[in-house]
């Protein structure tokens, strides 16, 4: 088989750049390790940014998002020193909107279908060939069967542990990772949302975040050691830790229920660089995975995404590689800035094990100094809408 873009991993990157490529009159095929099913069993996103909103419409995918994505104009920063609502309409203009990645993935798989584009799912062993070279191929297996796919660019789009960024002989990658003493364990329940905006929650006995789907549907998460195990945790004792960090008055409102997903995810800061070897290009997780805590994953795969689209559509409708040959330079900058975002959102808000007291007067003085200033305000705000791209 020939394809212009074999892009490897059918998660949300792979698939936002298959449907804008497809709509530049460029071929993609996409491989997939996993079911479409447990693809969109994956619970995670659920904030998105402006940015990643007009990507969507430009792919022509926007239509239940507008209709069906909760504008939120601000958010809520809670801990024992009280509560700061951070006003992202005032103080930058923007908003983010709420809706689940899942419902993303979706819309995604629904537009790919209608166009006809393939989406091989189940594939094992992919292999890439030749990406530092002319003439690069793809190898997979499905079914029993080998196959290949010859092609002139390969996105890896195959999340954190994927094959792509493991393709990147390791003289030419420099990689730069922090890994969190803990976790978070998230509930979905279908239950009202506490507050009509997200509460992130710092405590003394750690971090909590209320946040949501829609108007019966919410989703929670406490921080936890990394060495419980989700079966150690049942909805009643989640219930009862998560209402120990929130304020008292946000704790007395809060509606639980049977909890319908729950699992536990590590915190990590990680980059990797250069995000192109040849004609390979990293997209998404497959080159940075920032701790949940600002709310960017997602959203940073969107402008890996947005850079490379736009570089690979001037490639071959005006001949010119300085859309690709910019990429990484490009992605990369503005990925340090959400990592730092992250990085700095999750120190403030987290318990560490470690901590000093000084480290804690830190902490302290940094919320008082969010509580107290505009600027700091500002600052917090402008991040969490999304820094331009
Ligand atoms: P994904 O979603 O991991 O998709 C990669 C796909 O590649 C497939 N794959 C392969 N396919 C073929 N061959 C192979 N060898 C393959 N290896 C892997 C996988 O099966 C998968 O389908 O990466 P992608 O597309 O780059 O998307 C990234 C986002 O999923 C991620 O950044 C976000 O979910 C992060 N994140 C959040 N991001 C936000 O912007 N806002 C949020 O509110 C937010 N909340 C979260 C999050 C992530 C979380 N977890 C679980 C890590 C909350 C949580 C709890
Ligand atoms: C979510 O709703 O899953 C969510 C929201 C905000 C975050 C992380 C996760 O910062």
């Amino acid at each position: 088989m020939r394809t212009q873009i074999c892009i490897i991993g059918g998660g949300p990157s792979g698939l936002l750049l298959g449907q804008l490529l497809h709509l530049g009159g460029i071929d993609t095929v996409i491989l997939e390790r996993r079911t479409r099913t447990h693809v969109l069993s994956r619970i995670r996103a659920g904030v998105l940014e402006h940015g990643l909103v007009s990507l969507m419409r430009e792919a022509g995918v926007a239509e239940r998002l507008d209709r069906e994505g909760f504008v939120h104009d601000g958010a809520i920063i809670a801990s024992p020193q009280g509560q700061t609502r951070i006003d992202f309409d005032r103080l930058t203009g923007k908003s983010v909107i709420v809706y689940g990645q899942t419902e993303v993935t979706r819309d995604l798989y629904a537009a790919r279908d209608r166009v006809g584009a393939p989406v091989i799912h189940e594939t094992e062993d992919v292999t890439i060939h030749g990406a530092d070279g002319d003439a690069p191929f793809v190898t997979y297996r499905k079914d029993g069967q080998d196959h290949r796919i010859d092609c002139d660019f390969i996105a890896g789009c195959d999340g954190f542990h994927g094959v792509s960024r493991q393709t990147i002989p390791a003289s030419v990658r420099r990689e730069y990772e922090k890994v969190y003493p803990f976790g978070w364990l998230g509930v979905l329940s279908e239950t009202p949302p506490v507050h009509d905006e997200l509460i992130y929650a710092a405590s003394p006995r750690g971090f909590a975040l209320c946040s949501m789907r829609n108007a019966n549907l919410s989703r929670y998460y406490v921080q936890c050691p990394l060495t419980d195990r989700v079966e150690d945790w049942s909805d009643q004792a989640f219930w009862t830790e998560l209402r120990r960090r929130l304020p008292p008055e946000v704790a007395e409102r809060l509606i639980t229920g049977p909890s319908i997903e729950k699992s536990i995810a590590p915190l990590r800061s990680f980059v990797t660089e250069p995000m192109r070897w040849g004609r390979l290009f990293l997209c998404g997780d497959a080159a940075h995975i920032v701790p949940p805590t600002g709310a960017k994953g997602l959203n940073t795969a969107a402008s890996d995404v947005h850079y490379l689209y736009r570089g690979l559509c001037q490639w071959y409708e005006d001949h010119d590689a300085k859309g690709i040959d910019d990429y990484s330079a490009k992605a990369v900058l503005r990925i340090w800035k959400a990592e730092r975002f992250s990085w700095w959102m999750t120190n403030l808000l987290h318990h560490f094990p470690e901590q000093s007291d000084f480290d804690i007067k830190m902490r302290d003085a940094d919320l008082a100094y969010l509580r107290d200033s505009d600027a700091a305000q500002h600052s917090l705000a402008e991040n969490y809408v999304g820094l331009p791209f």
